[in-house]
């Protein structure tokens, strides 16, 4: 922690260096506005002009040096002898919010730089605030606004914002974006990921018009410790002036209370109220309204509580057991990479249909209407950031980059009562300077948020005689154990997997968080031939047995919902670019084993009612 401590202070040190000498114009996203969807926005979704720049000609010079009349700049020819060698208004076209892999037929493998380019218009007002809005951009966005750089963000599935206000003019504006999705090993994913490396502005923009000094950030809930309080603390932007209220109102509770915002621009508030609490059975949401500073912010909350004693998890002080599903980013709708409320109604529904209560979001954050929809639905979330497999552990810069992507998805979802999990990390190698650095993640995450559990899918389970042994000290350090095992696919017959056992060192909840086999929908053949579903469902046949067997496991969430694309596949005529492990197809059809697990849903929902 010492360690880290120095690391640290040395890495901020020569960022803001870097930033003195004009290298690095980092305006790190930090403090992000809560629920900007709630506010008085202006969309800049659409239609923008692209430009792909593999070798980044509109930011480096011909000396790779960063250049001072870049793309950013929207130059106009002013002469007939100019030359201009790129031009966005006679650019193509990309629809934003959405991946470039899956619109544009010669990019889906593309991985590098893109420029994209939007015209737009504001009556700007004096006493306002602009903040632009970036849902998420796949992996590294460099924001300019009217030629001039506002920002920048790394990590491709969180959001950002920056304030504009002094960028931006009465009247016509241009943004320019210059996206860029290569894979670097000392990136958050790092180079290795079993799915597409989706690029773009995958999701939505807008521009916020704020009051000069407004309600920045809020957190609403039920109390950790008594389940008829509610309680909420706020943040507002600037200082505030003496005597300045939050109003806050929930209707349906005949709620109307002034909060005094305190000197630090912070207030707080703890109410006794009997709420009727949220869960999967009724997923009760609230209309909560706030009002400060002449803005009034409508927001939709569940209250209810979550915990883990012992090996128990649960859910307003009730036991639980999870019945879950992986699932990836990707819709049937748009052909890539999700991201609107009808691909969240889509993919939450078949996670309903199959009998969940409960859905792991992989590999890292999912849009904002997954967790709503969940919220809606009753559908408890597992949500993740991409700690994935191998990263650099050792470089500061990597764990600062991770806690920046925890951090921004805590700061986004931390209203959601379907969200009761944080997980930091999928199967990461177990050596002592990832112990060091999840173990920081875990207290930061729980530093952020002390009222949701912290988990972790581990695939480092020794082999015993007869079975696994959970033994890795990351296991100790967060409330639920995740395991991800594939008898039957990575290793093993399937029928051998019935009769494995599964012991942990550590008195925890545990939950599968993987297992699974591929099959390709509509292939059929013997219960042993790979890729037939008849193979697959004798995977989950056995593996659900095995399960049956091991006291500790509190849930599973298999591997997974649909096929999804990965460049780790190619096997031609079976997988063809696709993972193929999914219990639908890439369009939405149903294999065998979809059956098998929907049965044995049906099983655990009638046992737990009959509790
Ligand atoms: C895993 C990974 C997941 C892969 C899956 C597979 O263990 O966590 O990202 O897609 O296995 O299909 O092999």
């Amino acid at each position: 922690m010492k360690n880290r401590m120095y690391c640290f202070l040395l890495l901020w040190l020569s960022i803001a260096m870097n930033a003195y000498a004009g290298q690095l114009p980092t305006s790190v996203a930090t403090g992000l506005i809560q629920n900007p969807e709630g506010r008085n926005t202006t969309s800049l979704d659409g239609q923008w002009s692209y430009i792909i720049d593999q070798y980044e000609t509109g930011y480096y010079n011909h000396r790779y040096e960063v250049s001072k009349s870049g793309w950013f700049k929207n130059r106009k020819m002013v002469n007939s002898w100019d030359l201009i060698e790129y031009d966005f208004s006679t650019a193509d076209k990309i629809n934003v919010p959405g991946d470039w892999n899956s619109q544009k037929q010669h990019m889906m493998f593309y991985e590098g730089t893109v420029w994209y380019h939007k015209d737009f218009s504001v009556n700007k007002k004096a006493d306002k605030r602009y903040v632009v809005n970036f849902g998420a951009v796949n992996y590294q966005a460099i924001v300019y606004v009217n030629g001039e750089k506002v920002g920048s963000h790394q990590g491709g599935f969180t959001g950002f914002q920056f304030d504009i206000t002094e960028k931006l003019k009465d009247g016509s504006n241009f943004i320019v974006v210059k996206v860029d999705n290569r894979r670097e090993r000392n990136q958050v994913p790092t180079v290795n990921t079993d799915w597409w490396n989706y690029g773009g502005i995958t999701r939505s923009v807008s521009l916020l018009e704020l009051p000069g000094s407004y309600l920045a950030d809020y957190k609403i809930q039920l109390s950790k410790k008594d389940q008829s309080v509610i309680t909420g603390s706020f943040k507002i932007s600037g200082k505030p002036k003496t005597g300045e209220k939050i109003t806050l109102r929930i209707p349906e509770l005949d709620v109307y209370k002034q909060i005094e915002v305190g000197r630090s621009g912070t207030a707080s508030f703890n109410l006794e109220k009997q709420a009727e609490l949220w869960s999967p059975e009724i997923p009760k949401l609230y209309q909560v309204e706030l009002e400060y500073n002449g803005e009034t912010i409508q927001d939709r909350i569940g209250f209810r509580t979550i915990e883990v004693d012992g090996s128990e998890i649960k859910l307003n002080g009730q036991s639980l057991y999870l019945r879950g599903i992986s699932i990836h980013e990707e819709s049937p709708l748009t052909n890539g990479r999700a991201w609107s409320e009808e691909d969240a109604r889509l993919l939450l529904g078949w996670a309903k249909e199959l009998g969940c209560n409960f859905v792991r979001l992989a590999h890292y954050p999912h849009n904002e209407f997954m967790v709503k929809v969940a919220d809606e639905l009753g559908l408890m979330v597992w949500s993740e950031i991409p700690v994935y497999w191998t990263l650099v552990f050792e470089n500061e810069e990597v764990y600062v980059n991770a806690e920046q992507q925890l951090t921004e998805m805590i700061s986004r979802d931390k209203n959601r009562a379907s969200v009761i999990m944080w997980s930091v990390a999928n199967e990461t190698p177990n050596h002592e300077q990832r112990l060091n650095f999840l173990t920081d993640l875990v207290e930061k995450a729980r530093g952020l948020d002390d009222t949701r559990l912290i988990t972790a899918a581990l695939d480092t389970q020794t082999s015993s005689k007869n079975g696994k042994l959970i033994d890795d000290p990351l296991a100790n350090v967060v409330d639920v154990i995740g395991i991800n095992a594939y008898c039957g696919w990575y290793g093993k017959k399937p029928e051998e997997c019935s009769s494995l056992s599964w012991e942990s060192k550590y008195l925890k909840p545990v939950i599968m968080s993987e297992f699974g086999g591929g099959a390709l929908q509509g292939l059929h053949g013997k219960s042993n031939e790979r890729w037939t579903e008849e193979y697959q469902a004798a995977v989950y046949e056995h593996n659900l047995q095995m399960i049956e067997n091991f006291s500790l496991l509190r849930g599973v969430t298999p591997w997974i919902l649909k096929d999804f694309r990965s460049p780790k596949r190619p096997l031609a005529n079976i997988q063809d670019y696709w993972n193929r492990k999914g219990l639908l197809s890439e369009t939405g059809e149903k294999k065998q084993a979809w059956y098998v697990l929907r049965d044995f849903y049906l099983q655990k929902q009638q046992e737990q009612t009959r509790q």
